[in-house]
Formats: structure tokens, C-alpha cells, sequence
């Protein structure tokens, strides 16, 4: 049976959630206009007023916000509310490392903690799960976001953090464990730390498991299941809108519901900027709605992904997103050619024996790209017959040759080789200087 948070919300008959959406639109147009230079600028300089917001439709109206603006306005500039109305920031060093701060009213946690609640729930949750936050606490969202939603759901909370992993093991445990919260690179090193310690998936009572916080395959979703004996939802978010639980996947896993009464989502042509229909893939922007720290107008997330409107059999009426397939500036560009990391991740996964941990590295070497991948395989595979072995390298070689249309050489380290992360997984090392 399907679980809900919030029945009525989450259901809600499409015409009557779009009502609500303009209104909340409306709403926050006025507002970030009235209390934020930022946007009074930005939106002056569009030649476009609050009052021109008439219709959904006319948010394509609206400027973009960037991750860029964001910087530029660092740290308060993009909030709307005084600093002493916000009771938390959050921040993220994205791949520069100059530092994006989101301010949060309590209005903004208190809102997280429902959606957080809402998203545990659709993954099975209830108030008598026993849940342990392994994502990261502190100024990452992964921690607290996933705390204040399990709290709120009247779950037995276990704020664990990521890290001291045999600890963690214990805790399963010996707290019963039900519901594991951290980044599905996390889940697998504690499968593996799990085989190490001589413990197996039946020794515990794991449920669910609730990850996200960086990209994964379906390949990935397999070996975790597998691994550690549970069910593994895709929880989706970024700091800037909220934190984890902008979208989640419910029971039936065609997509990850997004929360449309709190976040319009839009998908749009990264190159045109124009706005694209459902089933077309693009950059995915947000709209806050009814947040008050930081609202944000039309945020380019640089994750690529669709929308679709297709009903769920959940009864759930909020679009969906599929799985990001990756970000339009984590795209590698390999002699000419367009290569996401996850296409490279589902072609090694096809071969038996692969353990899920690589390494990309792209070189260039006499002015051409070389891309190496670093794949760990099982250890009585490295006790195989040297031409057994080779026949795999070549096998793989082909995959993902095939798969990416770059030809790219494998390499196999033995297990634990490749650096373990207890956050978001490092799979890319571009040592070109371009
Ligand atoms: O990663 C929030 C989060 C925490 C989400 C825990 C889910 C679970 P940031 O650190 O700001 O926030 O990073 C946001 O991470 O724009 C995506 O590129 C990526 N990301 C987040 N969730 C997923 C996911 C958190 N399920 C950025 N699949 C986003 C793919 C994801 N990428």
C-alpha cells in the first residue's frame, strides 16, 4: 500500500495544485522583488514587473538565476529576507571552490523537514522505522535535511554522519537498522566493509535504502541491493533550492516525484534557453515557491535530465524527473565527442566480475585525448589465467568503446585500490591543461 506524509498535498488534483502554484508564484515574485536588489535589478533590467505574472506560463518571462549570480552576490546579496530573520545557511564549493551560501528562514527548515518527511515516507518509511543518517552533517544539506525529515516522521533517527564505518555496521545492528540515508558511493564501501567484518545482508534488518547527492546508474542500484539486502530509492536535491528531498523516487521507481507545490520545475535547451516539453532532456531549472531566505527565480542547476507527466500509479499527481544523467559542466569533451561518466558506468557494469569502483583519467598525450579507466575487479578474478584476463580487458575495452564512441584502454587494480568516499565519489580526473 502506498505510504504518504501528506495524502491530500501530494494527490492533489492537478488543476487545483496549479492554482496554487500561480498563487505561490505570485506571492514570491512580489516578494523577492520588494526585498532583494539582486532581483529588482535583474528583473527591471528584463523589462518585467511582479504584476506581468499572470499565468504559469509567463515564468518563461522571467531572468535565470545562476550559480554564477550567486557567487557574485556572495554571500548575503541573494537573500530576500534581513539576516536576522535567517536561522541556518548551508554551502557548497562546487568544482571552483568559491563558496555559494543558502540562507534559510524558519519558515525554509521547517518546509525541508516536510519535504524531507514526504520523501522518506514515499520510500516506505514510517514512524517506526529505524533510520541512520550517514550522509555528511555540517555545512553539506545531506545530514541535517535527511535528520530533521526523519525526526519529523517520528522515526527513530540515528544521526550517524558518514565516516567510522565499522561503528556503523554495529549500530545496524544492534539498533535494528531499517533504513540506510547516505550517497549510493557510501552504501557500496559499506557493503564491502560489511563482507570484510564478516557480516552479511541477513544479519540485519535493512529495509530501504535512501540515496543520492550525486549520480548512479541502475547497474549501481543492482550491486547495492544485492550487496546489503535492501530496496534503494533515488533522492534527489541541490543546496541552493533546499537540500535533499526536491524530488524522490515512491514505491513504483518510473522517475523521482518533484514536490511542485514548493519547487516549479522547468526543463530547458541549455543552448537556446528556450523552454522544452515533457520527455525531452535538458537542463532542469527551479522556481522556489514558497520558501523566504533565498528564493530562487528560474535556477539553471546544470543537471541534465527529462520531466514527465505520466500518471503514477502511487496517485501521486507531481511531475516527475528521471535520473540525472549528468551535468552540462561535468560533460567531458574527448577528442571532439560529447561523454557523460554514467554512460561509461553502465558499459563496465555489463561484464560480471566488475566491483562498482572506477576511475576515469583523461590525458592528452602528443595533442591527443587518451582516456584510461581504473576499474577494480574481484579478487579471484586477478588469479585467473593471464589470457582469461585479457580477453575480459579487451570485452570491456569494446563496451565502452561502443558505448561512448571513444576508444578508451582499461585497467584492472586489485580491490581497495581506488581511493573509497565517504561523501560524493571522485570519478573523474581530467589531467589535461586546457
Ligand atoms: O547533494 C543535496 C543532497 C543531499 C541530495 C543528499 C540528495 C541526498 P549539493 O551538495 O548542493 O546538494 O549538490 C547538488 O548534486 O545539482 C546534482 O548535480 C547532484 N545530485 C544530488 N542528488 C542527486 C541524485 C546535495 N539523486 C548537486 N542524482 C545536484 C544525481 C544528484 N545527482
Amino acid at each position: 500500500m502506498t505510504n504518504y506524509y501528506e495524502k491530500e498535498l501530494e494527490t492533489m488534483p492537478r488543476a487545483i495544485l496549479e492554482k496554487l502554484q500561480l498563487e505561490r508564484l505570485k506571492t514570491t515574485v512580489e516578494y523577492v522583488y520588494k526585498n532583494c536588489n539582486f532581483y529588482s535589478k535583474k528583473m527591471d533590467e528584463a523589462g518585467i514587473k511582479p504584476t506581468d505574472i499572470k499565468s504559469l506560463s509567463d515564468l518563461k518571462n522571467l531572468p535565470f538565476t545562476t550559480k554564477q549570480d550567486l557567487r557574485d552576490n556572495y554571500p548575503f546579496g541573494a537573500f530576500s529576507a534581513q539576516k536576522s530573520d535567517i536561522v541556518r545557511v548551508h554551502a557548497s564549493s562546487g568544482t571552483t571552490g568559491k563558496l555559494t551560501v543558502a540562507g534559510y528562514t524558519q519558515n525554509d527548515v521547517d518546509i525541508w523537514a516536510t519535504v524531507m518527511a514526504r520523501s522518506l515516507a514515499a520510500c516506505g518509511c514510517s514512524h517506526s522505522s529505524v533510520i541512520n543518517v550517514a550522509y555528511g552533517y555540517g555545512l553539506f544539506t545531506g545530514g541535517l535535511g535527511a535528520h530533521y525529515g526523519s525526526e519529523l516522521l517520528g522515526a527513530l533517527t540515528i544521526p550517524a554522519s558518514s565516516g567510522n564505518s565499522k561503528r556503523q555496521l554495529q549500530l545496524f545492528k544492534d539498533l535494528g537498522v531499517t533504513t540506510l540515508c547516505c550517497t549510493p558511493s557510501y552504501a557500496l564501501y559499506l557493503a564491502d566493509e560489511m563482507q570484510n567484518e564478516g557480516y552479511s545482508a541477513s544479519d540485519f534488518n535493512l529495509k530501504q535504502g535512501v540515496f543520492g547527492a550525486e549520480p548512479w546508474t541502475e547497474e549501481m542500484r543492482e550491486q547495492i541491493q544485492n550487496k546489503l539486502g535492501l530496496k534503494a530509492y533515488n533522492i534527489y536535491g541541490l543546496s541552493e533550492i533546499i537540500g535533499p528531498g526536491v524530488s524522490v523516487e515512491c514505491e513504483y521507481q518510473c522517475g523521482s516525484h518533484i514536490w511542485e507545490d514548493h519547487f516549479l520545475p522547468e526543463i530547458i535547451n541549455p543552448e537556446t534557453l528556450e523552454q522544452a516539453g515533457y520527455g525531452q532532456q535538458g537542463e532542469l531549472v527551479f522556481t522556489t515557491i514558497s520558501k523566504t531566505g533565498m528564493p530562487l527565480i528560474r535556477y539553471r542547476t546544470r543537471d541534465l535530465c527529462s520531466l514527465t507527466n505520466e500518471p503514477c500509479k502511487c496517485g501521486r499527481t507531481h511531475v516527475s524527473m528521471t535520473k540525472v544523467v549528468g551535468r552540462s559542466d561535468d560533460m567531458l569533451i574527448i577528442r571532439g565527442v560529447n561523454v557523460f561518466p554514467s554512460q561509461i558506468e553502465s558499459a563496465l557494469f555489463t561484464v560480471k566480475g566488475i566491483e562498482p569502483h572506477y576511475q576515469i583519467i583523461v590525458d592528452r598525450v602528443n595533442n591527443l585525448d587518451t582516456t584510461e579507466i581504473q576499474v577494480e575487479i574481484e579478487d579471484k578474478l586477478f588469479s585467473d589465467e593471464v589470457k582469461n584476463l585479457q580477453k575480459l580487458k579487451s570485452q570491456l575495452e569494446k563496451n565502452v568503446s561502443n558505448a561512448i564512441s571513444v576508444g578508451v584502454k582499461i585497467n584492472f587494480v586489485s580491490r581497495g585500490t581506488i581511493e573509497r568516499s565517504q561523501g560524493k565519489a571522485v570519478r573523474v580526473i581530467d589531467k589535461r591543461r586546457i
